[in-house]
């Protein structure tokens, strides 16, 4: 019953709400997972959802990710304590040259809400960094976002800078400009116009 409270103190945005009811279940003893995954994450997929079908919009879907990162800071802790398993871990960043953060924000935040691990390079990163960031972390998905046309083919430099360090994380792109087929053209893993469906490519992909 609590655990669904938090579900719906997501959906109404109620960042205040969602911690607290957050920290009585941790309070409680609660089965983290299950808040995790029946309260927080669940909610995230019902906002994608939602999203998807017109009846949620960019700034809702920015509200409901704020509202679970507020839970999500609580649980963090724990989580880490091996009390629950991460689902994977994703480096995200802006490529260089491009300083556009909004849209990699929310694909940001929506990853961590559906559990992975997020490591957040922010913005103007260059191919290296991708690269170490991918190494350092052993991560799973590498997922590069761009606004500009000018920084198109810095994404292009760094999905081959992956391949040829022999890294096996899978990389997937997207941001305004970005196409399915400019991902295949640049043998990108994967693309995906938002962040509900970033989530899902990247659960697809990791299944892989
Ligand atoms: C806000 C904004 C800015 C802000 C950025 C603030 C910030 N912190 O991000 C500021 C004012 C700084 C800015 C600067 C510039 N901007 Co600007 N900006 C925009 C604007 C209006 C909105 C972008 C945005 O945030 N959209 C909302 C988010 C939620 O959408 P999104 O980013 O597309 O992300 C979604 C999806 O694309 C996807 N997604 C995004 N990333 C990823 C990654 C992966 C892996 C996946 C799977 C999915 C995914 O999921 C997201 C959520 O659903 C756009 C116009 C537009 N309509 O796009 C112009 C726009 C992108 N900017 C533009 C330009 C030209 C510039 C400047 C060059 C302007 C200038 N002359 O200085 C500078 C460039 C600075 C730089 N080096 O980056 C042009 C680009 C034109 C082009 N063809 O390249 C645009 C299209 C405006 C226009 N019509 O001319 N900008």
């Amino acid at each position: 019953m609590a655990i669904n409270d938090i579900f719906q103190a997501v959906l109404t945005f109620d960042e205040a709400k969602v911690k607290e009811l957050t920290q009585a279940e941790v309070d409680a003893g609660s089965d983290i997972d299950s808040v995790l995954n029946d309260g927080l994450i669940s909610a995230m997929d019902e906002v994608g959802a939602k999203f998807s079908a017109g009846e949620l919009f960019v700034p809702e879907m920015l509200m409901a990710a704020q509202a679970m990162k507020g839970g999500l800071e609580i649980l963090k802790p724990l989580l880490g304590s091996g009390a629950t398993e991460s689902k994977g871990t994703v480096v995200i960043g802006t490529v260089k040259g491009d300083l556009h953060d909004i849209g990699k924000n929310l694909v940001s935040m929506m990853m961590e809400g559906a559990g992975f691990n997020v490591v957040d390079l922010g913005v103007d990163v260059d191919a290296e960094k991708f690269v170490q960031a991918a190494k350092d972390n052993n991560a799973a998905v590498v997922a590069l976002s761009a606004l500009l046309t000018t920084t198109m083919p810095a994404m292009e430099a760094t999905v081959n800078a992956i391949k040829e360090a022999g890294i096996s994380a899978k990389t997937i792109i997207g941001g305004a400009p970005v196409t399915q087929a400019f991902a295949d053209q640049i043998n990108a893993d994967g693309y995906s116009d938002d962040a509900p469906s970033a989530v899902e490519l990247a659960r697809k992909l990791m299944a892989a």
